[in-house]
């Protein structure tokens, strides 16, 4: 397997000769993850690969700074620089999203969700989301998590038939138990997140409404997917997913407004805005230290996405899906709300007679990387699964189209069917590292 990526001379070739003098072990480790970026199809949902440009800010000189605070507010000195950067983060984040508020200094979307939770609620408030093996995510109040502990969660789910959002429980749930927030989105859920249905609910019963875009937040960027702006109080996502930065969170607000709960500020007494309350529940609240890199980071890649051209890979990354849904559906695939608006599918496997878990594992042989998925209504548990979830962003980054999405459509479906076959295995492993070699991502 081929290293491929310092053969161009650049910053990276003298951190790697660096790294090589200095930790021949992590250097080996390094070069084998580039390995294995480079010559696996990555179909993780999730996952995406960032330019250069960010990787060489994530990697670069701002790690070194301390800035806890916030920019010309800080707790250390020579921040001013770094003040530019966080500064520009902002306002770019702002013109994306056509947001007024927000902050880019959450390490990850979890603690994004962490600092909107502490700003609008007290422990032991009702907070409502998308059951988390319907599509949720652990933070909208998972037992297994910070918000089904600290906080009463009672959760909406998807509709049996269509696998869509089922409003009506919505509206039910919403009733009986006045959640004072609720959440919208989740992490393997295929379509439009309707802003509007969830804010007509919340209103009536005075409920905030948050949305938590880590999934879409690349397509809202680039107009493919429904804004969360003017119906959600408050939004939540992550930056390395469809959004293609570094790996970290973010929060806005379409409009700030006035502190409706009176909340206090131990020094400075009476706190006006949200605005002022989010950014304390971040730091001090959740978190220390900003990682300025990441943030740097963060500006480099929403600058990308200010960019026409994002609009046109946003556009190719819900093709890719769109071609992808139809060729398994062809071939007699159960995908969940049968088909996909955005760059993400969940295919239930029961009817192939092959779980999630095995899934997973025989594709990875292969070359081909994916991640098993609960399915709405499963009866398997979360280590084993009936589903698998796929998603476009990263082999759309890679460049790859219609041509290679039909291939591997029919890779994954010989694999699945035949998954005790080693040398269809290994053979159609060739056929993805060849693929892959065509379709190079740091060249
Ligand atoms: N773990 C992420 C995902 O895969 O969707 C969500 O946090």
């Amino acid at each position: 397997m081929g290293y491929r990526i310092i053969k161009s001379r650049g910053w990276m070739e003298v951190i790697m000769s660096d790294l090589q003098k200095n930790d021949g072990e992590l250097y080996e480790i390094l070069k084998r993850e580039i390995s294995r970026e480079e010559s696996t199809l990555e179909l993780i949902a999730s996952e995406n690969f960032t330019s250069k440009a960010v990787m060489e800010m994530t990697g670069g000189v701002m790690t070194n700074k301390y800035a806890e605070g916030y920019p010309g507010k800080r707790y250390y000195g020579g921040c001013e620089i770094v003040d530019e950067a966080e500064n520009l983060a902002r306002l770019r984040l702002n013109k994306l999203f056509n947001a007024k508020y927000s902050n880019v200094q959450p390490h990850s979307g979890s603690q994004a969700n962490m600092a909107v939770f502490m700003t609008f609620l007290k422990p032991g408030d009702t907070i409502m989301g998308l059951d988390l093996a319907h599509g949720g995510h652990l933070t909208h109040g998972s037992t297994v998590n910070f918000s089904g502990h600290l906080y009463n969660s009672v959760s909406y789910h998807v509709d049996k038939k269509t696998g869509l959002v089922d409003f009506d429980e919505v509206f039910s749930v919403a009733i009986e138990y006045k959640p004072k927030i609720i959440i919208c989105g989740g992490s393997a859920y295929p379509r439009f997140i309707e802003f509007d249905k969830f804010k007509e609910i919340a209103d009536k019963i005075d409920a905030f409404l948050m949305g938590d875009i880590a999934h879409p937040s690349g397509l809202v960027a680039a107009g493919l997917h429904p804004s969360p702006f003017p119906y959600c109080d408050v939004v939540t996502s992550t930056t390395h997913k469809t959004l293609r930065g570094p790996r970290g969170g973010i929060i806005m607000m379409g409009e700030d407004f006035e502190n409706p709960w009176g909340k206090i500020a131990p020094k400075s007494g009476r706190i006006k805005m949200v605005s002022e309350l989010i950014d304390t529940a971040v730091m001090p609240g959740v978190q220390g230290g900003p990682l300025m890199h990441v943030i740097a980071a963060k500006a480099v890649a929403f600058g990308e996405a200010l960019k026409p051209e994002f609009k046109n890979y946003g556009m190719q990354v819900i093709n890719n899906a769109k071609i992808m849904a139809e060729e398994f559906l062809t071939m007699g695939y159960d995908l969940i709300s049968g088909g996909t608006d955005t760059h993400v599918l969940l295919i239930d496997l029961t009817s192939k007679n092959i779980t999630g878990k095995n899934a997973e594992n025989i594709l990875g042989k292969a070359g081909i990387t994916l991640n098993k998925n609960m399915v709405p209504f499963d009866t398997r548990s979360p280590f084993i699964t009936s589903g698998i979830r796929i998603g476009t962003p990263a082999i759309t980054t890679r460049g790859m189209g219609e041509v290679e999405i039909k291939k591997i459509v029919t890779w994954i479906n010989k694999i699945l069917m035949n998954p005790d076959q080693d040398d269809l295995i290994n053979n159609i492993r060739k056929k993805v590292f060849s693929l892959c070699s065509d379709f190079p991502i740091y060249h």
